[in-house]
């Protein structure tokens, strides 16, 4: 498997990925990113696949939070700061400040099997 060989390499987080991932279609896992600038969440909508892992990095000048009830919850993100997720199931996942609510985002997660060209 060259999936190994990739990992051996890699950090511990990687290789946390490879274990709970239970299904073969987290194989092509990619880390996608989510900018945080004057208030808003860039991409607003983000589509993923299961096993993808998102990263939400802080560029605004003052702290904020990415909060998906029941799924994920970061501290307060200074400038600079960055959380990450790693999406292990398919959905609709909203998620919002909590210092600002008015700040939402969406992460659309599809399943792997048979789609696996479009972004
Ligand atoms: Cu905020």
């Amino acid at each position: 498997m060259n999936r190994l060989n990739l990992l051996r390499g890699a950090s511990a987080a990687a290789l946390f990925l490879a274990l709970v991932s239970a299904s073969p279609s987290a194989a092509s896992a990619a880390e996608l990113e989510v900018k945080i600038d004057n208030f808003t969440f860039g991409p607003q909508k983000l589509t993923a696949k299961v096993g993808d892992t998102v990263t939400w990095i802080n560029e605004d000048d003052i702290p904020h939070t990415v909060v998906s009830i029941g799924h994920y919850r970061s501290k307060a993100l200074d400038t600079g700061d960055k959380f990450s997720f790693t999406f292990t199931t398919p959905g609709t996942f909203e998620y919002f400040c909590s210092l600002h609510p008015h700040m939402q985002g969406t992460v659309v997660v599809e399943t792997t099997a048979g789609n696996n060209a479009t972004q």
